[in-house]
């Protein structure tokens, strides 16, 4: 590591705000070049212990820039991991406000909950199909706390992966029951299509994005417990929202979830 806890709790803090005021601000590693990885994720860390010591809870993972789709939009190549915690969470049909966020995209992925702990260095496509309880339809909210999304990947590994809202719904199915690389998706934005992709945008395969979040933890000394809320990744590129947009996420055999911006 090249910074010191002070720099990380400081950094932490500059971008928490950020959030929580909806002011953007300019990447971080512009001041701080030599931050590495592991400053990177301390930063992240330093945030979510924040948050819970106000009486947040971590409710999902989330795996990001999982596909070709989206790191040619962003000018990166690394996939990147980070949380949800309770005050994302949007119901199936509700509301977003987009008064809350700075310029928020919505991305169509598919989310995936386990019955088994996932502990890497070693989880493959396998492990995570047989820990899998099932696999539902989840459009991610992002926003990134950096100006117009311009960001390096250590910048957006310490403002939690641009983590803001997520939704679920539609029909849950058995990961066993669909072939997840080809099952297809179309997202409509005020029932206009915007956005269509197949499972297979996502490394290849969706739970590789959940494998490599369990391998990345595994790094850590961490794992993903059973039970957990996985964000697998969105499927095509982000797409931009305001206020009056109303977002529908349909996924080949799990039916469909949508989100209101107002
Ligand atoms: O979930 C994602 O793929 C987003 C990762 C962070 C990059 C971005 O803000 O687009
Ligand atoms: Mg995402």
């Amino acid at each position: 590591m090249n910074l010191d806890l002070q720099t990380i709790q400081a950094l932490a803090e500059r971008l928490e705000n950020c959030q929580l005021t909806q002011q953007d601000t300019t990447k971080i590693t512009d001041d701080y070049p030599d931050m590495d990885w592991d400053d990177a994720y301390a930063i992240q860390d330093e945030i979510r212990r924040r948050k819970l010591a106000r009486g947040l809870r971590i409710v999902g993972l989330k795996a990001g820039l999982t596909s070709h789709a989206k790191m040619k939009q962003m000018g990166v190549s690394t996939p990147v991991f980070g949380f949800m915690t309770d005050d994302y969470t949007v119901p199936d049909g509700g509301e977003c406000k987009v008064s809350e966020l700075i310029h928020p995209k919505v991305e169509p992925e598919i989310a995936f909950v386990t019955k088994a702990e996932l502990r890497g260095p070693g989880c493959h496509i396998g492990t995570v199909l047989a820990a899998t309880d099932f696999v539902l339809p989840g459009i991610e909210v992002i926003d990134s706390r950096y100006r117009d999304f311009k960001f390096d990947l250590k910048s957006v590994v310490a403002d939690n992966t641009s983590a803001a809202r997520f939704v679920l719904g539609g029909q849950p199915m058995s990961a066993a029951g669909a072939d997840l690389r080809t099952v297809g998706i179309v997202m409509e934005k005020n029932g206009l299509p915007v956005a269509f992709g197949a499972g297979a945008a996502v490394l290849g395969h969706p739970a590789a994005a959940i494998a490599a979040l369990a391998n990345h933890l595994g790094a850590r000394g961490e794992c993903i417990p059973a039970g957990s809320l996985i964000l697998s990744g969105g499927i095509t590129e982000a797409v931009s929202v305001q206020a009056g947009d109303n977002i529908t996420l349909r996924v080949q055999g799990m039916g469909s979830t949508s989100i209101r911006f107002v």
